[in-house]
């Protein structure tokens, strides 16, 4: 549903990637590449605007991480920003109260009132809740067959009564649901094509009837900048307490999911994903922001990085890397930081163009490599670990014995510790795609 933006988001989030250093003006310009991504699957212009400047406070003049590169910095603040802007936490239906609880579905005509009515029963019968349906359109003579049909299919008890007064059938559904002991009511209201006077009326006066303990829109999310504004118009008019997206298993451009909780300031509960009375999904802000920048996994990488790193040993590294201070030491304290963070292979495997060999390597040795490495720096001394030219032959020889190893070891990681040094002084100038080929040289890594 969100492939378009998601394919947008990923080129410019590549040309970010390689980059050592971003200056403000790269910053910008690809801020205003993902203004143009958003407004293209269709986000409200104002909620567009509002989401470039909020991740541009964030990412202009932020303190870069040590072990994460700045573009990878960018990434977790969209994404970060794209679950706030999706309503920061998933929220469910208000279903606590005396049973029955009463909760009304309301929206446009053909929005998917009464399949989501009867996905809903289902979604609520796996909670172990049962679930009593009212059909309260009397004006469309098949709406109330259609929602029987479902319950029946479904196995949920419906309200068969004559009535031809909306108002009235939910008054008698309600007491309907009291004796059939239900937990929750769902009242599948009628739907006009337009919002109207008359519409919203009823909905009122059944609301007032009722007194539903949470009141549904269903919207359809193929409609697009529509479904926002016609949320505003029901908040306006009604209001309401949640909102379900239905038909996003089509080809919707998903911006109305993306705008709809921030501009109504209601959240968005959960997406109809297809016709089948199961095709109901609690909506995770998290998980959608994820899928939509579908980016290996460098969130997680990042906030791991996060985690792990304390920034003064990040600022004491980058000092020492400028006076060619880096020893044997911090050589360790690096290899040590790359296992805090987790099995190797998961953390390489997060790296997106991580060269699937060199996983698969990773994969065989299980980490047990760097465990060698430390080996043989914890059998140096200190002098040693501080100044690698003092280890001649007779000190490497005490080492492969005091580690467990052997002399070709010590000489093969202290060939590994020159290269590494090497390679982190060229760290910031690395051009995009060698990133692969440098981690490769890492120890462990062979
Ligand atoms: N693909 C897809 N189709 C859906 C979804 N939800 C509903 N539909 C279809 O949309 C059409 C209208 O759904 P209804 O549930 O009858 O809509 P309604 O809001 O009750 O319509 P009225 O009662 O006429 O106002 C039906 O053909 C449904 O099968 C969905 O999430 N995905
Ligand atoms: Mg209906």
């Amino acid at each position: 549903m969100f492939e378009d933006l998601t394919t947008r988001l990923e080129g410019i989030f590549k040309g970010l990637r390689g980059r050592g250093v971003l200056t403000e003006d790269l910053v910008r310009e690809s801020l205003k590449e993902i203004r143009r991504a958003l407004l293209e699957a269709d986000v409200h212009y104002k909620v567009a605007k509002e989401f470039v400047k909020r991740v541009e406070e964030r990412a202009v003049g932020q303190e870069v991480l040590k072990g994460v590169r700045p573009g990878q910095q960018v990434v977790k603040i969209v994404h970060d920003e794209l679950v706030d802007l999706l309503g920061g936490s998933v929220a469910r239906p208000n279903i606590a109260g005396t049973p029955p609880v009463p909760v009304m579905l309301v929206g446009l005509q053909g929005s998917g009132k009464t399949t989501t009515t009867a996905k809903l029963a289902n979604w609520l019968k796996k909670q172990g809740r049962a679930s009593y349906l009212v059909p309260a359109d009397p004006y469309r003579p098949a709406a109330r067959d259609q929602l029987i049909k479902l319950a029946r299919a479904n196995g949920h008890a419906v309200y068969e009564g004559p009535e031809e007064d909306p108002v009235e059938i939910c008054r008698r559904g309600l007491e309907g649901a009291r004796k059939a002991a239900a937990d929750v009511v769902l009242f599948d209201t009628a739907g006009r094509l337009h919002v109207d006077d008359a519409l919203m009326e009823e909905l009122s006066a059944i609301r007032g009837a009722v007194k539903p303990r949470e009141v549904l829109l269903i919207v359809d999310g193929m409609i697009g900048q529509d479904a926002v504004t016609v949320a505003e118009t029901f908040k306006e008019r009604l209001g309401f307490d949640g909102v379900v997206l239905t038909k996003m298993d089509g080809d919707a451009r998903g911006g109305a999911a993306l705008s709809i909780a921030r501009v109504t300031g209601v959240p968005l509960k959960f997406l109809g994903v297809g016709e089948s009375a199961d095709a109901l999904e609690p909506f995770h802000p998290d998980r959608m922001a994820s899928r939509i920048l579908s980016m290996g996994d460098v969130v997680t990488l990042v906030e791991r990085a996060q985690e792990t790193v304390a920034v003064e040993e990040a600022e004491d590294l980058a000092r020492k890397l400028s006076r060619n201070e880096f020893d044997l030491d911090d050589f360790r304290s690096q290899l040590r930081r790359i296992r805090k963070m987790g099995p190797l292979n998961q953390i390489l495997g997060m790296l997106p163009g991580m060269p699937k060999e060199a996983l698969k390597e990773v994969e065989k040795d299980g980490g047990r490599s760097i465990g060698r490495v430390e080996a043989i720096i914890n059998s140096m001394t200190p002098a040693e670990r501080a100044k690698p030219a003092l280890l001649n032959g007779s000190r490497r020889k005490r080492i492969a014995r005091g580690s467990g190893t052997s002399v070709q070891e010590v000489n093969q990681l202290l060939k590994q510790f020159q290269d590494m040094r090497q390679m982190m002084k060229q760290m910031s100038k690395l051009k995009k795609g060698k990133r692969g080929k440098m981690l490769a040289r890492l120890p462990g890594m062979r």
